[in-house]
């Protein structure tokens, strides 16, 4: 046995290998880090990532190091995946995310050992993935490669939610002491106040194009003070927008921390009084604290797929931006979404104008009315909890993918 596969062939679970490339943004790693803790913490099984960029992994899983072409992490192998030809035995689940396509000496490897070839696709609501999900694609190797859609219904692979989520949250939602070190280990003690006084926590993820000067408006329009927190490498124009757009209606403190990026204050903006906007640079933090980040907000902005799916667990009112793409598929893909989403027309409404340019005073005049109308933002809040709730019944999707290899074992 060589080193490849000493690590893999222990008691439990099959022998999984997830192969990741790093095509643009978080997401893709996002997705399959996720994955590949949940199948092993909950079936368990004995995970291998393979995975193309370990400096993007590393932003969300800080103990990955670059510079190591094997390494584990959490009890997941990780395999820097190179253009190097590989003599990693298969292993008996193969899941490629987004028809990644494993190294060609690999896939001659798997006829024999390979009980199990997923393709896992990217997530969309559109009724058509139901049809497609789980459905086989004979390949070159003589095994067949099924499609594994990820999906709202039950009909779909479902979502990844870790088994002790709910119960995480929780917790941490009902411990004052913990958000306040949270706070503290990203580098916002000074916050800590607002968490006592009547404020608006937002979080903001978001794409370049993202409307986020009606944000402003919108936030500087708010009766109660605003805490928007804004990671690093997110929008680095926004401070100076915030800065000629609205005429110092914003506060940018230099918050003076060495984790947080301490903006330099304009000598009025320092001095600018709430109620008004605090914006906050924060680090990019692991992917769990992020979670936490979710939690600990009133409102978040929310982007792509994972963060997304995360926004929906924290059961938070929360604005999504989907991923772009050509011919404004992505719009249909949004509203195929919406149809499912519970909540207001006047929030569909919302969540559609974050995500068309043209329709930004729109926006502003939404998210002024429902962060002021305590009411609507109530309604707004009860409609997400009641989509996460209903969601959760379903299937996850490391289950799914269990229950389909038990099936695949079973039926020879
Ligand atoms: O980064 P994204 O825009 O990724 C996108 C989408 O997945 C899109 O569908 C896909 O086609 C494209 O990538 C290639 O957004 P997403 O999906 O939310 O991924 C971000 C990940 O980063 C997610 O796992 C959450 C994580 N994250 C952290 O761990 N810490 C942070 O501070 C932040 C802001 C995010």
């Amino acid at each position: 046995m060589d080193d490849s596969t000493k690590t893999l062939a222990q008691p439990g679970g099959p022998r999984i290998d997830i192969f990741c490339r790093v095509v643009d943004n978080f997401g893709d790693i996002g997705v399959c880090w996720r994955l590949a803790r949940s199948l092993h913490q909950e079936w368990p099984a004995q995970v291998r990532l393979w995975v193309d960029d370990l400096t993007v992994f590393r932003r969300l899983a800080p103990a990955v190091q670059p510079e190591n072409t094997q390494q584990e992490v959490d009890g997941i192998q990780i395999v820097h995946w190179t253009d190097t030809p590989t003599s990693h035995i298969p292993a008996e689940v193969v899941i490629e995310a987004f028809a990644c396509d494993p190294p060609s000496e690999y896939i001659d490897a798997m006829p024999g050992r390979t009980k199990l070839w997923l393709n896992l696709e990217y997530l969309s609501a559109e009724p058509w993935t139901a049809g497609f999900h789980a459905q086989p694609s004979p390949q070159r190797n003589g095994v067949s490669k099924y499609f594994f859609f990820p999906g709202f219904s039950g009909d779909t692979g479902g979502l990844i939610r870790e088994a002790d989520l709910s119960e995480r949250r929780r917790s941490w939602m009902h411990s004052p002491t913990k958000k306040k070190q949270f706070l503290q280990r990203i580098g916002l003690p000074q916050a800590q106040a607002h968490l006592d006084a009547d404020t608006l926590f937002i979080s903001l993820f978001c794409y370049a194009s993202a409307p986020y000067r009606s944000l402003l408006h919108a936030l500087r329009k708010s009766l109660k003070p605003v805490v928007l927190l804004v990671p690093q490498s997110v929008l680095p124009q926004l401070e100076r927008d915030a800065v000629t757009q609205l005429h110092g209606a914003v506060a940018i403190p230099d918050t003076g921390m060495g984790g947080a990026v301490a903006n330099r204050p304009d000598s009025d903006l320092a001095s600018a009084p709430l109620p008004g906007v605090t914006l906050l640079r924060i680090p990019f933090l692991p992917q769990d604290e992020y979670d936490q980040l979710l939690w600990l907000c009133d409102l978040n902005f929310v982007r792509g797929e994972d963060s997304f799916i995360r926004a929906i667990w924290a059961r938070k009112p929360f604005l999504w931006q989907i991923y772009e793409q050509s011919d404004d598929i992505h719009l249909k893909k949004l509203q195929a979404w919406l149809a499912l989403f519970p909540g207001h027309e006047e929030t569909k409404a919302m969540m559609r104008s974050w995500n068309s340019p043209s329709r930004h005073a729109y926006f502003t005049n939404q998210l002024t009315t429902l962060l002021n109308n305590p009411r609507q933002l109530d309604s707004w809040r009860r409609s997400c909890r009641t989509f996460a709730e209903n969601l959760s019944k379903n299937k996850t999707l490391s289950e799914s993918i269990r229950i389909f290899y038990e099936k695949a074992v079973n039926s020879g």
